[in-house]
């Protein structure tokens, strides 16, 4: 049993780094939701997912990748999610684990504020290399629009279903994203300041900004999505702040965000498919 235990532990160290370029993309799909997938079901078809996470089998990833998606009361979507992106995502290659930030309780939703609770928590198991931040609601349609960070942060929804396939604004930058530790530590993280819809995403951009870096998109061909159809929930009304907080952004940006994320954590469940981070992120002051 040892000198088999060697073997095994010789062969992942001699295991040739994944190619540049995937074998096993396939471009672009016709996506379905089919309402009566279950999560038992997608569960048999990842049967390679263990506690969340992935590596390919033949070769050793390019980049380890956690995935951030916010969460509330949105299971429908998360299954839909789970169960195009876990394939998706080994066609890629990648070595990447799922995390789902779940917000406890009624109080007013934080996309932000969850997404830095996301990326504290994700560090805590292992140092990723990138990280994604991901709508729950949006799935992608072609393999080729890669979850992987490169020198700059990137922004992966170039068009979607609901905005006729179109860029919504220049500097847009919400949906999915994708940006290193280093990025991400580099510009202290997203406010954690912005409660209910809206803004977050352009506070992020402007902090990208600050630090002299840019955003690069994949072309408009690959870095497409549908959103599932939704309606505002309840719990996130539209933020009035947003405006008056973002003419702040160029100074707050120091001491609002990672470095003053204060949370508690509820529960950590590994489930199947998705480290399940349950948090009181507390409430707008
Ligand atoms: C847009 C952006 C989104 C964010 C938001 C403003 C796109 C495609 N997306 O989304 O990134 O900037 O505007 O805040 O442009 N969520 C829950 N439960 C809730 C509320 C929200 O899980 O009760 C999560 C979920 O992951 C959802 C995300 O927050 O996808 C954004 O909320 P949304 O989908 O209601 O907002 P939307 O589509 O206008
Ligand atoms: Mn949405």
């Amino acid at each position: 049993l040892e000198s088999e235990m060697m073997r095994s532990i010789e062969e992942q160290s001699v295991r040739e780094s994944c190619p540049e370029h995937s074998p096993l993309l396939r471009g672009a799909i016709k996506l379905s939701f089919d309402p009566s997938l279950t999560l038992g079901q997608v569960e048999s078809e990842n049967g390679e997912v263990v506690e969340g996470q992935y590596y390919p089998s033949d070769c050793a990833a390019r980049q380890s990748v956690a995935i951030l998606i916010p969460h509330r009361n949105r299971e429908k979507h998360l299954l839909y999610l789970l169960h195009h992106l876990h394939p998706f995502l080994q066609r890629q290659q990648l070595h990447y684990a799922i995390y789902v930030i779940h917000q406890a309780g009624d109080a007013t939703f934080n996309r932000a504020k969850l997404l830095n609770v996301g990326y504290l928590e994700a560090l805590k198991d292992q140092s990723w290399d990138c990280f994604i931040f991901h709508d729950v609601d949006l799935v992608p349609e072609n393999d080729h629009n890669l979850y992987m960070c490169e020198d700059q942060p990137k922004h992966l929804v170039v068009g979607r279903n609901s905005t006729g396939y179109k860029l919504r604004y220049k500097g847009y930058f919400g949906g999915v994203s994708a940006m290193t530790k280093e990025q991400f530590h580099k510009v202290n993280g997203f406010p954690n300041s912005y409660w209910g819809w809206g803004g977050e995403d352009d506070d992020l951009r402007i902090r990208v900004t600050l630090q002299k870096m840019s955003i690069i998109r994949p072309s408009l061909e690959v870095a497409r999505y549908t959103m599932v159809f939704h309606k505002r929930d309840s719990g996130n009304q539209i933020n009035k702040d947003r405006m008056h907080l973002l003419r702040r952004t160029h100074q707050a940006w120091k001491t609002d965000g990672l470095n003053s994320c204060s949370y508690k954590i509820l529960s950590v469940h590994r489930a199947p498919l998705f480290i399940n981070i349950t948090t009181d992120i507390g409430r707008p002051e």
